[in-house]
């Protein structure tokens, strides 16, 4: 096997003998198959003229199977490469496609491929998500053909950076369409506060990404004595009229992904899993853990839905009945309980305050905005955004998404003119609203998103954050930082160019970094 797709690969090298994830060789050996198989397909339907929706959908789950943490399943993968298969032949496909080589070959070509690779593999989760909605994008699917076909093409460096900007700016259209896609659906997200302890009663904790697999849990747990708890990037949730509007959505459950081994163990109730980061199970636990869509894991009951997208979850509701849930209301304390927790402020809130904000930065009460976002993970270099945050001066703001924002979001910071001084704006994705805020804010002060008194820390780790990064790139922001460690699979040569052209920085040290962000040195 080889990977290096996320941040805790291998001695930030590689995972060659079993992934950092628990990613067992086979199952990353079934994945390259099945994205050499999703090549062979976008190539048959652009050579033949014949795009189906069928194959739109592969395209974009298949990429999503294969995103870090989602699917440890051989069986499933197997048969998604069967279907892929299936589709390549019925559109005039050949019977048998070569292998490819996607690690090998010179390295900054390999690593220029990986980029965009991965970025597509992110941009896939998005746009998953919107469809689910029923929001779809032709530009943004017909990419994903020329995506890939990009992928087992020769090109020079100028060719690739040149296909990874065009990549970083569908994929800003992609995040705007799953932006309407979920508030179309569920409303513009307003400010929420959200409980972190949990009632007595039955219970069902819900995890991923995925708003629809929300709203149809809440549906079907409607009256029936039971409460949902959201964790990790299911929180922002809370903000959405249309999801918070049910009572029985009574809170978020536990801290970041990396830390659901811990908090899981002996919890009276099951977790579904709608998206990443699903990590191997303990036992003490693996029999009240539920997977759907594209997630998947030996051995645990998965949810499909139907033709129509509709999903039952009788057997989640069932087990949360006879499990019971907590006896008394139960304190969290130590996981987070005891705090209230502040989401909701996507663009939609923001911008009904930005004349506040543009008279307090303009009048000097806000001397400077981070935006500190990006997922997190187990690395110990991650405390880095805790300390930042603590360290970041009264008049400053701090814009936060992602799971990331879990290393600081229990901090009281207290507020700037009536605002909290860190704002939630959302999930991974609602990067789409920082990049509108700042758009908006540059455009009031008729400078450019480099010129505001703005910076982007960010922290990474999966492919999503990969394409996220891309589309900023493909913005022209500069002087972004990054960590907890710069990814293994950009070259020496192409992080040059990262540096060179864009300023980005590699994090070093929080008082450093603050330093020469507010030119304090
Ligand atoms: Fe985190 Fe996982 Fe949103 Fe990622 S839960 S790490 S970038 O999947 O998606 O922030
Ligand atoms: Fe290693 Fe990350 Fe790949 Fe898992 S996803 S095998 S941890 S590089």
């Amino acid at each position: 096997m080889f990977c290096f797709q996320c941040q805790q690969t291998a001695g930030n090298k590689g995972c060659t003998r079993v992934g950092v994830c628990g990613k067992q060789p086979e199952t990353a050996n079934l994945q390259d198959e099945l994205i050499c198989e999703l090549i062979h397909l976008a190539e048959t339907a652009v050579k033949n003229e014949r795009r189906t929706k069928t194959a739109d959908r592969l395209l974009m789950d298949g990429l999503f199977t294969t995103l870090t943490n989602v699917n440890f399943d051989n069986a499933s993968i197997r048969h998604f490469i069967d279907r892929i298969v299936s589709e390549r032949k019925k559109i005039g496909g050949a019977q048998d496609c070569p292998k490819l080589e996607l690690w090998k070959g010179e390295t900054d070509i390999v690593s220029l491929r990986s980029t965009l690779l991965f970025g597509m593999k992110g941009m896939a989760a998005y746009a998953h998500h919107s469809m689910n909605l029923g929001y779809e994008d032709d530009e943004v699917t017909a990419w994903f053909y020329k995506g890939l076909c990009a992928i087992n093409e020769e090109h020079t460096v100028e060719e690739w950076l040149a296909l990874i900007m065009e990549f970083g700016k569908v994929n800003l259209k992609c995040m705007e369409l799953l932006d309407s896609a979920n508030t179309g659906s569920f409303g513009t997200p307003v400010p929420t506060r959200v409980n972190t302890d949990i009632k007595a009663g039955p219970f069902i904790v819900i995890s991923g990404h995925d708003l629809k697999d929300l709203a149809q849990l809440l549906e079907q747990t409607k009256d029936k004595g039971i409460n949902i708890y959201t964790h990790g990037e299911m929180l922002p949730a809370h903000g959405y009229p249309g999801l918070k509007k049910y009572p029985h959505l009574a809170g978020n459950f536990g801290t970041a992904w990396q830390s659901q081994q811990k908090e899981f163990e002996n919890i009276p109730a099951p977790v579904l899993f709608t998206t990443n980061c699903l990590m191997p199970q303990r036992p003490s636990y693996r029999d009240r853990i539920y997977t759907t869509s594209v997630v998947g894991y030996e051995g645990l009951t998965h949810i499909t839905a139907d033709e129509h997208g509709n999903k039952d979850f009788t057997p989640l509701i069932e087990q949360a009945l006879e499990l019971g849930g907590y006896e008394h209301d139960h304190s969290m304390s130590g996981i987070n309980g005891g705090h209230m927790l502040t989401t909701g402020f996507a663009h939609g809130a923001v911008l009904a305050n930005a004349e506040k904000v543009i008279s307090a930065i303009k009048e000097g009460a806000i001397k400077h905005i981070f935006l500190v976002g990006g997922c997190d993970g187990a690395h110990p270099g991650r405390n880095y955004y805790t300390e930042f945050v603590k360290q970041t001066p009264m008049d400053t703001l701090v814009l936060t998404l992602a799971c990331g924002k879990y290393r600081f979001n229990d901090l009281d910071l207290g507020e700037i003119g009536g605002l909290p001084r860190i704002l939630d704006m959302g999930q991974c994705n609602d990067a789409y609203s920082a990049i509108k805020v700042a758009l908006t804010l540059a455009d009031a002060f008729e400078c450019s998103v480099n010129d505001l008194p703005l910076t982007l820390v960010l922290s990474w780790y999966e492919q999503k954050a990969v394409c996220i990064l891309l589309t900023l790139l493909s913005l022209g922001i500069k002087n972004m930082y990054l960590g907890p460690t710069l990814p293994a699979f950009l070259s020496e040569s192409v992080v040059k160019v990262l540096v060179d052209t864009y300023g980005l920085q590699p994090i070093t040290a929080p008082e450093q970094d603050m330093d020469a962000i507010l030119g304090r040195r």
